[in-house]
């Protein structure tokens, strides 16, 4: 049973007055004037647009909240098995768009908000991004949140409430600037729970100590001591009342450690550095994405998250009264690549020395809770931790890990005897000044099942930087869930029209929970007007970018024209360079043309976006090369329409969500074997475009699902990539010639100063070209050839758009979440009456 604090007589008036959910238009205004003038203490006299969002926000925010308290009611009744899923992003985008379209009440609002005075459109607009995120790890949580609660899993995320999330990119004078993004102003969808805190120790020492009975255990104190304080947000489920909850911790000085003392005696600067000190931890979001930088600050919002979270799951675990045998029977904690890894640690730690279970039983338990998900085989991007910086900050943590490892080697000792170079592969530790903790292998080593992102990812792992382990322990460890991306918001929300559209064929919008049902649009693929229809939308989807262009840019573009898409995290990985390469030697092209020549060319606008990572000085002279090239191309008179260039500023999910819909090609280009899955890949397609890509990732999922001729594939694959490296290193290759030209033509200064660039060139020649652009570059530029043709056939086109999408019912993140729920968490759903 529930505990209540009202006693059961008393109960009677409760239910009698129990808040209830608006569904009628009336019934929805009323709330919103009620806010705007009680909540917000407006009225209609001075109600301006972020107030009347304010008001549709929190309307909407009393219907998510009461389904939200069922939900938690009826999970806790069930008392079935929960999934916690732990990560350190969780790039959300924005709430009330979704919130209004989860509840099926889009139509009624934005009819509401019109009779009101306001478009809805703008009223979206006002509400900033939640980017607690840097790029593909972080959205694809917001995805599977979105899934979980759509097919009524009980689930709860568990991250940081960062105060400033990834930071807003300008450009100026052509060079990425960095401006601090602070989104908490105004932020309805969040309730700070000031009475959920947890204190989490750092620094101290471990003492023995041993009880009457002689039984010893390790004491850990002495430390400094940091309050985390809970903010949840509701996540609401498509078309479901299921409500899951989003649980973000925020640091601040534990009541003990803000010092009165010295805030009295007239210290209070010390006191408020004391203060800072602890608010520090939350503070702000690492804006690296696939580089691991070892900061200690980060290590510590690692452990402050992880300790959080694990003492709430315990603590709700116990108020079960359950034996701790039924733990893993209760509880599935999903680890969102290594970064929540000491979570595993800290499990082993509140067992062994808080509640005195044995060794050998807690890891037990342990090894049954964990899943592990890898989202990346780049050396550069694998969590290691220094030993020193461990001791120092974790001690008691650093001994559990020493132990950990102790008993894994002497296992694998015992079952491949006298083998020390294996040994020493496999130790958690790495020998090297200082020592260093290799996380990967501490959450394989805790885990009971290690999964990779896509096909070709998940098997990279087993074959190469996780093969020991697959000897160790078995292939069946191993596993694959291929990403997904959720069509509420990257369809249905994203491209509203193609969704009606699509409805409107398939009876419905039943597809947006049963993605495979997309297949019914193929016998529609040679429907002439079917295709009119379609290419309709996305032309004006094409407009509704090309005006944003004008307004942000004052580059004027041709709806018109090929629109060309590349934008995701910039990395020398995903060859943004490469696209600018090609865009350059395009132009060039288009310079030698006749006028016969032009006339038969198809017109292209190259769009790029993207952030770099603060000190990634090669991605921000990538971002550089693209605006030099786009103020020279964009300003030729001898290239008029066929070819202009776009950065666009500060990509984030929102621009994602415009983005999208209003491509005919998207590039994912990444150096074959590098890019895990790619998630966008699929995002891109859904909406009705086209991608040119390598054999990597996601991409060749999405190829044998959609078809070969639906696609546009190019450069070598990843199991060239060794031979080919190698070749480069030993000086065995010459420069692709069209690439040579457009190195030459930088050099010449056509682009500006070309020892802005140097960096760039230098990387093709001496520096081994590790990323092969030279030798995929010929391919590149062919298959782009082959997009030109293929794009002047517009019923060809349409015809390929349309089966495409057909095609794309497996890579929902619903498919993704049921694979995680049966293969991994042994989760059943709970329904909520
Ligand atoms: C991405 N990884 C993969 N990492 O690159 C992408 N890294 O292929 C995949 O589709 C996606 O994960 C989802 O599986 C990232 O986005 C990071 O952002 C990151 C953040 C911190 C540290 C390291």
């Amino acid at each position: 049973s529930i505990e209540s604090s009202i006693p059961q007589p008393l109960r009677e008036k409760w239910r009698k007055f129990a808040a209830t959910e608006f569904s009628t238009k009336d019934e929805f205004q009323k709330e919103v004037v009620k806010h705007v003038e009680t909540t917000l203490a407006r009225s209609l006299y001075n109600c301006d647009e972020l107030a009347a969002y304010s008001g549709v926000a929190l309307a909407f925010r009393d219907r998510l909240i009461i389904d939200w308290n069922k939900t938690q009611q009826a999970q806790t009744f069930v008392d079935q098995k929960r999934v916690y899923y732990l990560s350190l992003e969780f790039l959300m985008g924005r709430t009330l768009d979704n919130a209004m379209l989860n509840h099926r009440m889009k139509d009624t609002a934005v009819e509401g908000v019109s009779e009101l005075g306001f478009r809805m459109e703008d009223l979206i607009e006002q509400e900033h991004d939640a980017a607690l995120g840097n790029g593909g790890l972080g959205r694809l949580a917001a995805c599977f949140l979105d899934s979980l609660a759509s097919l009524n899993y009980p689930a709860w995320g568990y991250g940081l409430r960062y105060r400033y999330g990834i930071f807003k990119q300008e450009i100026i004078d052509g060079y990425q600037v960095e401006v601090p993004d602070y989104w908490l102003d105004f932020n309805p969808w969040e309730f700070p729970r000031h009475e959920i805190t947890v204190d989490i120790m750092f620094y101290g020492y471990v003492r023995k100590s041993t009880d009457e009975n002689g039984q010893t255990s390790h004491v850990w104190e002495g430390g400094e001591v940091v309050q985390a304080v809970a903010y949840d947000s509701p996540i609401p489920g498509f078309a479901t009342s299921t409500t899951n909850n989003l649980r973000l911790w925020s640091s601040k000085p534990s009541s003990g450690e803000f010092d009165f003392q010295k805030f009295n005696s007239g210290d209070y600067e010390s006191s408020v550095r004391d203060q800072q000190r602890a608010e520090t931890i939350s503070a702000v979001l690492y804006p690296n994405d696939n580089i691991d930088v070892g900061k200690e600050l980060r290590l510590k919002q690692q452990y402050f998250w992880v300790a959080a979270s694990l003492y709430d799951i315990v603590r709700r675990f116990k108020k079960s009264g359950r034996a701790w045998s039924e733990f893993s029977d209760q509880v599935s904690i999903q680890l969102n690549d290594t970064h929540p890894t000491l979570a595993i640690v800290e499990l082993q730690r509140i067992l062994v020395d808080k509640e005195h279970l044995e060794w050998d039983e807690a890891w037990n338990i342990v090894t049954q809770t964990f899943g592990y998900t890898n989202h990346t085989v780049l050396p550069e991007a694998l969590e290691k931790w220094s030993v020193p910086l461990v001791q120092n900050l974790l001690p008691r943590h650093l001994q559990i890990i020493y132990d950990t490892n102790l008993f894994f080697l002497q296992s694998v000792e015992r079952r491949f005897p006298k083998d020390r170079e294996l040994l020493s592969r496999v130790s958690i530790i790495e020998e090297s000044n200082p020592q260093v903790i290799r996380m990967a292998y501490l959450a394989i080593i805790g885990s009971k099942k290690v999964n990779g992102v896509a096909e070709l990812h998940s098997d990279l792992i087993k074959t190469t930087i996780f093969k020991d382990f697959v000897t160790i322990f078995g292939p069946d460890k191993f596993t694959n869930v291929t990403n997904g991306v959720t069509p509420r918001r990257w369809l249905h929300q994203a491209n509203p029209e193609l969704s009606k559209l699509i409805a409107d064929k398939l009876g419905g919008f039943t597809f947006l929970k049963d993605l495979t049902l997309l297949n019914g649009l193929e016998k529609y693929a040679d429907d002439k007007e079917f295709q009119k229809d379609w290419m309709h939308i996305k032309f004006r989807n094409k407009q509704r970018l090309a005006k944003y262009i004008k307004d942000t840019t004052g580059i004027v573009v041709n709806p018109s024209a090929l629109f060309d898409i590349q934008v995701k995290r910039i990395h020398e990985y995903k060859r943004q360079q490469m696209n600018i390469f090609g865009v350059i030697s395009r132009y060039l092209a288009i310079k030698k043309m006749t006028k016969e020549e032009k006339k038969k060319l198809v017109p292209r606008v190259s769009i790029f976006g993207g952030k770099a990572a603060p000190g990634y000085w090669m991605a921000k002279t990538i971002i550089r090369l693209v605006t030099a090239v786009s103020e020279v191309v964009n300003n030729d008179p001898d290239v008029g329409d066929l070819l202009k260039v776009v950065f666009i500023e500060d990509y984030n999910v929102s621009k994602a969500e415009f983005l999208c819909p209003a491509s005919d090609l998207s590039e994912h280009i990444s150096t074959a074997g590098t890019e895990a899955s790619g998630t966008s890949n699929m995002k891109f397609v859904l909406n009705g475009g086209l991608i040119i890509g390598t054999c990597d990732g996601a991409n060749i999922e999405i190829t044998r699902e959609i078809g070969e001729d639906r696609i546009f594939l190019f450069g070598h694959l990843a199991e060239d990539v060794d031979d080919l490296r190698h070749a480069h290193r030993f000086g065995k290759t010459e420069m692709d010639p069209a690439l040579r030209q457009v190195c030459d033509e930088i050099e010449k200064g056509t682009f500006g100063d070309p020892g802005v660039f140097s960096g760039l060139i230098h990387a093709l020649t001496d520096g081994g070209d590790y990323y092969l652009v030279s030798d995929d570059f010929a391919s590149y530029l062919a298959t782009h050839k082959l997009v030109d043709e293929a794009f002047k056939n517009e019923e060809a086109w349409a015809h390929k758009c349309i089966m495409a999408v057909s095609a794309m019912g497996f890579f929902t993140s619903d498919r993704a979440i049921l694979e995680y729920a049966e293969n991994i968490w042994n989760l059943e759903p709970v329904v909520v009456a």
